[in-house]
């Protein structure tokens, strides 16, 4: 079989990896190469697979633990694109609160499928707000171990990307790419917009190109990462709705802000909220990264009388509190002449992270 590449696009959650993912696998394709992505997350009923598999591309998912502490599950999905989808490049994006992967899941990629692989420079997205702050000694509006998580991240990477550019000024772009080179000397920066496709070829001819994957080793705290991802509660669910003629859209928005104030208001950090609601052919996604103000939506899933709602939510409290807040913003929101059913619904505190393989060398 011949040499598949593996791309893997870490970084803290919400900065982005999965729009990169979907906006890098269109110029791969482009440029006559065949391409299988792979999401990861700690439990099923994921967006960012529904989101993915909408599009003319093969998507494996790796759930129910993350790729560091399920390593075989992530060779699997990789067998499996491979083999389905005949892949010279894969893209692979890990749970959003993991840290550590040079050591767990980059140095055993190397040692294990020598001559099957090559591993490309790890990338981590980092959002500009965020990372600013973390910049500044902050913690950017997170737990101080979730914080903790996010330099690790920094930390470890072979290339930060600062994400959403599109945001910024050129030289509020320029000024925050070298506050962070001062910072992490070790890590090549780069930026990139997914949303006005600026940077991408740049990073793809360098992730394309190069072999230099995971070329150093962090210490990591297990203590304080497992504190980290345990603030985070995680919900993750399905929910068939019916109605009549239900404008699809104001309900998303509605039941989104509805959230994002209630979390706003008990001082509760979000890590990600992420919807994704389909009606027939069309579909809405909407997403929280922050504050109320982060919410935004792209699509429209129209007018109709019935659609299925994915939804999932990471945020700094109890998955009970959580599960009771997301259950009970959903029943007023279906109040009248909407019906909606949970087919799914999985509520959970992340465990103790424990590695399949950890490497203490570089390969
Ligand atoms: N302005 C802007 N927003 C972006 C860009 N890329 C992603 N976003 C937004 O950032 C939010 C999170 O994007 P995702 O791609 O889902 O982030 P992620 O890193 O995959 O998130 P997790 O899987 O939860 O860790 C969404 O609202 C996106 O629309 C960009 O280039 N510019
Ligand atoms: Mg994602």
């Amino acid at each position: 079989m011949k040499t598949t590449r593996i791309i893997l696009v870490g970084g803290f959650l919400g900065s982005g990896k999965t729009t990169l993912l979907w906006e890098a696998a269109k110029h791969i394709m482009y440029d006559g190469k065949k391409v299988g992505l792979i999401t990861n997350d700690q439990a099923s009923e994921l967006v960012d697979t529904a989101i993915l598999s909408r599009h003319e591309v093969k998507v494996a998912e790796v759930s129910g633990s993350c790729f560091c502490c399920n390593f075989n599950g992530l060779i699997d999905a990789m067998k499996k694109v491979r083999s389905e989808a005949n892949a010279d490049i894969i893209i692979a994006e890990p749970v959003g609160s993991c840290t550590d992967l040079s050591a767990t899941i980059l140095q055993p990629l190397k040692e294990n499928l020598k001559g099957e692989l090559v591993v490309s420079p790890f990338s981590v997205m980092a959002d500009p707000e965020k990372l600013s702050d973390i910049l500044s000694g902050g913690n950017a509006g997170l737990h101080p171990n979730a914080a903790y998580i996010y330099w690790k991240q920094l930390e470890e990477s072979d290339i930060i990307l600062i994400s959403k550019t599109d945001t910024l000024t050129d030289s509020e772009i320029a000024q925050l790419k070298e506050r962070t080179k001062i910072v992490f000397p070790n890590s090549e920066v780069m930026t990139i917009s997914s949303k006005a496709s600026k940077g991408i070829e740049e990073w793809l001819n360098e992730v394309l190109n190069r072999t230099d994957a995971g070329k150093r080793i962090v210490e990591v705290d297990y203590d304080r990462y497992a504190e980290g991802e345990a603030v985070l509660g995680w919900l993750n669910s399905t929910i068939e709705l019916t109605g009549e003629s239900v404008n699809w859209d104001a309900f998303s928005e509605k039941l989104m802000r509805d959230l994002s104030k209630q979390f706003d208001e008990l001082g509760a950090a979000v890590g990600h909220v992420k919807m994704m609601l389909e009606s027939g052919n069309k579909f809405i996604t909407g997403n929280i990264t922050g504050l109320v103000s982060t919410l935004n939506f792209r699509g429209s899933a129209g007018t109709g009388n019935s659609a299925r709602l994915t939804l999932n939510a990471r945020v700094e409290m109890s998955p009970e509190q959580l599960e009771k807040i997301v259950c009970n913003t959903l029943d007023e929101n279906a109040k009248g002449n909407i019906k909606a059913d949970i087919v799914a619904l999985k509520c959970l505190m992340p465990g103790r992270p424990n590695p399949t393989f950890r490497f203490s060398e570089v390969v």
